[in-house]
């Protein structure tokens, strides 16, 4: 900028006001420019009541569904839930939390008492064995479709899956294109060009991860039919998922997965494989769209001083080290970023559900 305006001071007045004039004009056509980029972000403010929805224009009443289980090696992705919740809810989607383990684990935690009481998020709490409680945690998101939700809408249901720790930042993102039937939204659909797979006759099947697949509430339960030898009630229980899975892809839910390995992504290759036989038997529709530009965790987002993610079309929450993730620096850094977010009134609560949380969790290791 210093370059700029010594550059603007040579010359007499009147050359200085001709190259003030062709410094604006390029000025401006960066701005037009910047302003016709298809994918330029529109800011929205934070969330006003975080009790609901941000209202915006859509066919269709908008859920999004999130998952943890009480056996995970860490406890970053239940306590993460509220925070990515109310992001949706900034957004417009409304979000429905799948609690898996065990009952008594759960009790001990704050989130549940900060989500009935103070968010007013519906939660459903599955219970299982801890050998198979993540993978039933990953994979229930999947099953979302049968679920009955009673909100007072005569929409019909559009319903997202996604990740504990991803926030979203931007609604275009996640814009529901209205004029497809059997349409499936499929945000970071270009994430794995080398993890195609193959399946019975189905060959090179796109592999799409679990962050963002949405579609209406009906397709959901139509690709998992016609089943055989199970079926499905509103009432779901492992022994279904388990009967369903054997069917469709002839595998068990895997117990104690470890992330990173074979059995890690079974949820992610079934929505995949679901997803290419629905192209073929009912001619779906898959809207395609790149993940945009996201914040990814690393040593610079613990240690950053970035004011701002408003810039990004998602933030992928760092998942690794409880002990830092806890710590009051990173709640710092965590709390000037979800502050663009959410008003003040909210971020108050989400400072005492914090403190809360790392509070029950050290109680409990020393127990
Ligand atoms: C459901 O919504 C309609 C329209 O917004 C409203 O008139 C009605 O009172 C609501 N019913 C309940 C049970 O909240
Ligand atoms: C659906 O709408 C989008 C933009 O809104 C348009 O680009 C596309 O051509 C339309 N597709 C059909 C099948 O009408
Ligand atoms: C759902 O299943 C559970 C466990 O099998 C059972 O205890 C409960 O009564 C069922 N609820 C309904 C509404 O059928
Ligand atoms: C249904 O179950 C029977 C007996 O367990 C089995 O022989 C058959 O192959 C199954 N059918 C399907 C479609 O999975
Ligand atoms: C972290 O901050 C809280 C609240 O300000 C304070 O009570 C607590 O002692 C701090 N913990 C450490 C380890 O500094
Ligand atoms: C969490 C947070 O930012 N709280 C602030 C809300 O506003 C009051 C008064 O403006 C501040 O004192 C709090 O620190």
């Amino acid at each position: 900028m210093s370059f700029i305006c010594q550059f603007i001071q040579l010359g007499r007045p009147q050359i200085r006001f001709v190259w003030l004039s062709l410094f604006f004009i390029v000025l401006g056509s960066v701005f037009v420019l910047y302003q016709t980029q298809p994918f330029y972000i529109t800011i929205l403010p934070p969330l006003i009541n975080h009790l609901y929805p941000t209202d915006f224009p859509s066919l269709y009443k908008n859920l999004v569904l999130l998952s943890c289980s009480s056996d995970s090696y860490t406890s970053i992705y239940c306590y993460y839930l509220p925070f990515t919740a109310l992001a949706w809810r900034r957004i417009g989607f409304e979000p429905i939390i799948f609690l898996v383990g065990s009952n008594e684990k759960f009790a001990k935690m704050p989130l549940i008492n900060f989500l009935k009481n103070d968010l007013k998020i519906e939660y459903h709490i599955i219970n299982v064995d801890s050998s198979r409680s993540i993978s039933l945690s990953q994979m229930i998101r999947l099953f979302g479709g049968f679920f009955s939700y009673d909100f007072n809408t005569t929409k019909d249901y559009f319903i997202m899956t996604s990740d504990a720790d991803l926030l979203p930042i931007t609604r275009s993102r996640y814009e529901i294109v209205r004029n497809h039937t059997n349409y499936i939204l499929a945000v970071n659909a270009y994430c794995c060009p080398s993890d195609k797979f193959s399946y019975g006759d189905f060959h090179n099947i796109r592999y799409y991860p679990i962050s963002y697949i949405g579609m209406e509430q009906g397709l959901w339960k139509k690709l998992f039919l016609p089943l055989n030898n199970c079926s499905i009630s509103s009432n779901i229980t492992v022994d279904m998922i388990e009967c369903c899975l054997k069917e469709k892809m002839k595998v068990s839910l895997p117990k104690n997965v470890i992330k990173g390995t074979k059995q890690w992504d079974i949820d992610q290759r079934f929505i995949s494989l679901l997803i290419a036989q629905a192209e073929r038997f009912y001619g779906t529709y898959v809207d395609k769209r790149s993940r945009g530009s996201r914040l990814d965790p690393n040593k610079e987002f613990l240690s950053s001083d970035f004011n701002s993610i408003l810039g990004y079309h998602d933030v992928h929450l760092p998942n690794q080290h409880e002990n830092i993730i806890y710590s009051n620096r990173t709640w710092l850094v965590l709390k000037n970023a979800f502050s663009y977010l959410f008003n003040n009134d909210t971020m108050e609560l989400l400072s005492r559900y914090h403190y809360q949380t790392v509070a029950s969790v050290f109680t409990q290791r020393k127990s």
